[in-house]
């Protein structure tokens, strides 16, 4: 009797939110989104690449030790803007309608951060925006962003109240937004949410003036397919993403005019290194001048010189993340030394993965595993055993319901991705999804990439390309073909494995609501 007026007690208590200290429920946690810009997976050492060994990130590998790496996490459009949408409404491109770099996000659509706010979260965004214009409207109590892509050296920063230039290297200073934010910024009365959203690794790959060394003399391995001849699969040999061929000399690989001068050779954009005082631009130059000396006197060609410009193009990029991972230990240095930690879930990904001359690449775009992996790392104390490898299929539209799942908000139906909450245990639910669903679509356009769409199961894959000039299906087996040489396309033993996943790829399709491009039964012309 005593035990049955109590518990009818209990109920209006509770919703009152005053549930007796008995019942008290587990605040709810904090959440630090940290993620850079189109930083593969390859380049973190946690997932365990040759390539990672000689440039470690020993601070992002701590929330994989604290916690989980995902080993299959995956894009559904590997650019930076509709990925972006993608995180922020749980939502497919075609379905948010952000299919493309440049296009306007409406920022009253749902997105989870708003979602938050509303549940009683404090929240703020620090960085790259790059979905047009500000966060303007989404409702953080606190933003400051870079403009559209951003500098890397004394950026542009936009904030509520205006424009400013500021002083300092891009990612030191979104660390130190964020770093303040959480110390002296937020409510402390109320759980918190933070987006840390770097620029860093994007091109033009500039690091930090303590980092321009870093790896100078560092001799990285050329994976194998750094030569591909891209035989037979024709979008793979239209594009303009070549390390050896597009790669713009000055601008990208800093490459100077002659022995003895800091003068770059061709600079498509001058205005990244323009934007640097004379003392960072001598300092800059300094450390460049005797590694391009030493270039300019080889006086390289052809293959020679195209494994020069991998080595070049891996120095400046894995450069610039020495910074993010700096910027990633101070974060969880002070989430420990706060006792913030326990009750705070973290999470390290990008907007994409990217080629480290996979292919002989640079940039994203395509279905190929390089670009269409993102990394993803998370730490939750108590809920995620540290060292946890978990091989589930996961996708940018997972974020936003597992963002709402851990706060305890229920988000709109609209929401295509599923929360990666019942995963942190280590085993995957029976009715978890078996494949992922992906759609490119930014043609003509930056290094001409063909629109393609396709599906990847545990172990192949199919892409339809669609364009004007390139109508091709392209079929992986990523057990025997983990490097994607080999189309199988035409290989009779495999047109019936095709058929199938075809049929699936309808059915996708349709679970997604993507009718653009061609259907899948539309012949190729
Ligand atoms: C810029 C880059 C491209 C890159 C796009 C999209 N050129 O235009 O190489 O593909 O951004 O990147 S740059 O020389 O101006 O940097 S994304 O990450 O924003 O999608
Ligand atoms: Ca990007």
């Amino acid at each position: 009797r005593h035990h049955l007026s109590l518990a009818a007690l209990a109920v209006p208590l509770m919703l009152a939110g005053v549930a007796s200290a008995k019942e008290q429920p587990a605040p709810r946690p904090n959440i630090v989104y940290i993620m850079s810009d189109d930083h593969a997976y390859q380049a973190i050492s946690a997932y365990g690449s040759a390539l990672s060994k000689l440039a470690p990130t020993p601070n992002i590998d701590r929330i994989a030790k604290n916690g989980a790496v995902f080993t299959r996490s995956f894009v559904g459009n590997s650019l930076c803007g509709p990925s972006r949408a993608t995180m922020l409404t749980g939502r497919q491109s075609n379905a948010h309608g952000f299919t493309q770099n440049g296009q306007h996000f409406d920022n009253s659509s749902w997105v989870w951060p708003r979602a938050l706010a509303q549940a009683g979260y404090t929240t703020a965004m620090f960085g790259k925006w790059h979905i047009n214009g500000t966060p303007k409207g989404i409702g953080f109590d606190d933003w400051k962003v870079l403009d559209d892509q951003g500098e890397y050296y004394n950026p542009d920063i936009i904030t509520p109240k205006g424009r400013s230039i500021v002083a300092g290297y891009t990612t030191d200073l979104i660390t130190d937004y964020s770093l303040d934010w959480l110390k002296n910024g937020r409510d402390k009365s109320k759980p918190f949410a933070i987006l840390i959203h770097h620029k860093a690794a994007h091109r033009n790959f500039m690091p930090a003036l303590r980092h321009i060394t870093k790896y100078q003399g560092v001799t990285f391995p050329v994976p194998a397919n750094y030569f591909d001849d891209y035989k037979r699969r024709k979008a793979a040999a239209a594009q303009e993403m070549n390390i050896y061929r597009d790669m713009y000399e000055g601008h990208d690989l800093k490459m100077t005019v002659a022995k003895g001068s800091a003068r770059l050779r061709y600079n498509r954009w001058p205005g990244a290194f323009d934007r640097m005082t004379h003392d960072q631009q001598a300092q800059w130059d300094a450390a460049m001048q005797a590694d391009n000396d030493k270039m300019n006197a080889a006086n390289l060609s052809g293959r020679d010189l195209a494994l020069w410009k991998y080595q070049r193009y891996m120095q400046q990029y894995l450069g610039t993340i020495a910074a993010v991972d700096e910027g990633v230990g101070k974060v969880l240095d002070y989430l420990e030394e706060s006792g913030l930690a326990k009750n705070t879930v973290v999470i390290y990904t990008s907007d994409q993965g990217f080629y480290l001359g996979e292919h002989g690449w640079f940039d994203k775009r395509f279905m190929y595993e390089e670009s269409l992996r993102t990394p993803f790392l998370i730490q939750y104390p108590g809920h995620i055993r540290p060292g946890t490898k978990i091989a589930a299929p996961i996708q940018n539209i997972d974020y936003a319901p597992t963002f709402l799942d851990l706060a305890g908000v229920k988000g709109p139906d609209t929401i295509q991705g599923r929360s990666l909450v019942p995963l942190f245990g280590g085993r995957t639910p029976a009715n978890w999804r078996k494949d992922i669903y992906y759609h490119y679509y930014e043609f003509p356009g930056f290094h001409s990439v063909r629109a393609h769409y396709g599906m990847r199961d545990d172990r192949y894959k199919l892409i339809r390309f669609y364009s004007d000039d390139i109508n091709a299906w392209e079929f992986y087996d990523l057990k025997s073909d983990p490097h994607e040489m080999h189309n199988r396309i035409d290989d009779p033993a495999m047109q019936s494995r095709i058929a199938a996943m075809k049929k699936r790829l309808v059915a996708l399709r349709r679970q997604y609501g993507d009718s653009d491009g061609p259907a899948v039964d539309a012949p190729l012309n």
